[in-house]
């Protein structure tokens, strides 16, 4: 019950806060900010704002700390919006991810009488998402944040529950667009190889060290996700209220695209089952780091485990690629081999080999220099002269089916339908 004057005793928020600190393994790893290299007067006031939380003194609801903690976040924010994102120094993504704890506690402890539990609530996960999404896993607290929004949404869900109320959303129906799939078929291109599970040292012998891509077929029947993801419902359920990024408009080339962040339930009402032609993709978002429910639903391809290096070889980067039919990524290729995992729904999947890079004409601004200029599907032969020299692979990517991308090979991916794939990127 809470009053006027301020007092905040409700069983149920001394219970949120209760829980969300025996997520801290380590009370002073978390107090111990780096000061020397931060502003002080932010780290003090950082460090003011933690001792009020860790005390928890409900007796006393200190207005003033709601403000602070604020200010401490803005400053954060502008440094890292400074420069390029690669050079943002790990502790300050590190103070960000502790301000944005803070700020969640804060919340709960100073609570509006007014103010709905399912808001309050709602207003602390998205807080924790901005730290999960912009900070870095703090040092001996590395699944603070994350145990943390997966309790809160936990509790949201309890609040909010109501089977009556549980709107039946349609999931990725299975129907192809038959259009796409002739165009499919009258694409100019060699259809790629398809082999079925095979062995991994069938897989090393003829596809890894040859780096030739292949389709993958049998590889992910165990994977819950196959059968879970199907449900939006789901979905919602575990992440409809945390905060991705989205990336809208019609592909990352385009000059009206651009990036917004906004919870999972907002891109599925706006983007994924409204038809209302303003393409938004979850693409390239490591959301399995984010909401680690997820991540039991999928396994790592036992394939990632082979290396042409294997002193520098690390655990595979998961990326989801979430979104409706009609989503582009345009020609491009990445660093490291990748195996493209189809979950749901169908994509259109053009490769060329790095020996074809000179007739695909990358972009010569030296953060688009891994994109091509040409676009495969419907290239400018006029203005693009050499392209004629390159030959092209295509593949349907079919729910259930596994692409394997080596390192450097071009790709150009078309969703034709709803669709939700993950893909494995290793070295
Ligand atoms: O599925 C997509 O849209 C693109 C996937 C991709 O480019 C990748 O996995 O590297």
């Amino acid at each position: 019950m809470s009053n006027e004057s301020g007092l905040f005793e409700t069983f149920e928020s001394n219970q949120f806060i209760g829980m969300m600190m025996k997520f801290i393994n380590d009370r002073n790893k978390l107090m111990d900010l780096q000061c020397s290299k931060l502003n002080k007067t932010i780290t003090e006031k950082l460090k003011e704002c933690l001792s009020y939380c860790l005390e928890r003194n409900t007796q006393h609801r200190d207005l003033n700390k709601s403000i602070e903690i604020e200010t401490i976040l803005d400053f954060l924010h502008d440094e890292l919006n400074t420069g390029h994102w690669s050079n943002v120094p790990l502790y300050v993504r590190h103070n960000f991810s502790t301000a944005s704890f803070a700020k969640c506690l804060i919340l709960i402890l100073n609570k509006k009488p007014e103010e709905s539990l399912e808001l309050l609530l709602k207003k602390c996960l998205k807080c924790l998402d901005m730290g999960l999404l912009l900070g870095a896993p703090l040092e001996n607290n590395e699944d603070l944040l994350t145990s943390s929004a997966k309790y809160l949404n936990q509790e949201i869900g309890r609040i909010t529950d109501n089977p009556e109320k549980r709107k039946s959303h349609e999931q990725g129906k299975r129907k192809l667009d038959h259009d796409f799939k002739g165009k499919f078929d009258e694409l100019k291109g060699i259809i790629l190889d398809s082999v079925e599970l095979p062995s991994l040292e069938h897989f090393n012998k003829t596809y890894f060290l040859p780096q030739q891509p292949v389709k993958l077929k049998g590889c992910m029947e165990h994977w819950p996700a196959s059968k879970k993801w199907l449900d939006i419902n789901y979905l919602l359920k575990i992440a409809g209220d945390r905060t991705v990024p989205i990336e809208v408009g019609s592909h990352y080339v385009d000059e009206n695209w651009s990036q917004k962040l906004m919870t999972l339930r907002e891109f599925i009402t706006r983007h994924y089952l409204s038809d209302s032609g303003n393409v938004g993709y979850l693409a390239q978002h490591n959301l399995f780091e984010q909401i680690s429910e997820l991540k039991e639903d999928i396994h790592i391809p036992e394939y990632c485990c082979l290396s042409t290096d294997y002193e520098n070889s690390t655990d595979p980067d998961i990326n989801a690629w979430f979104g409706p039919g009609n989503t582009v990524s345009p020609l491009h290729h990445d660093p490291k081999n990748n195996i493209l995992a189809q979950v749901y729904g169908s994509k259109q999947v053009v490769l060329f080999s790095p020996k074809d890079t000179p007739y695909l004409y990358p972009h010569e601004d030296k953060l688009l220099n891994n994109t091509a200029q040409v676009n495969p599907i419907d290239p400018d032969l006029e203005k693009f002269q050499e392209y004629s020299k390159a030959s092209m692979y295509k593949c349907l990517l079919e729910p259930g089916e596994m692409l394997f991308i080596p390192v450097k090979w071009w790709h150009h991916v078309t969703s034709l339908e709803k669709s939700f794939s993950v893909s494995f990127w290793w070295q």
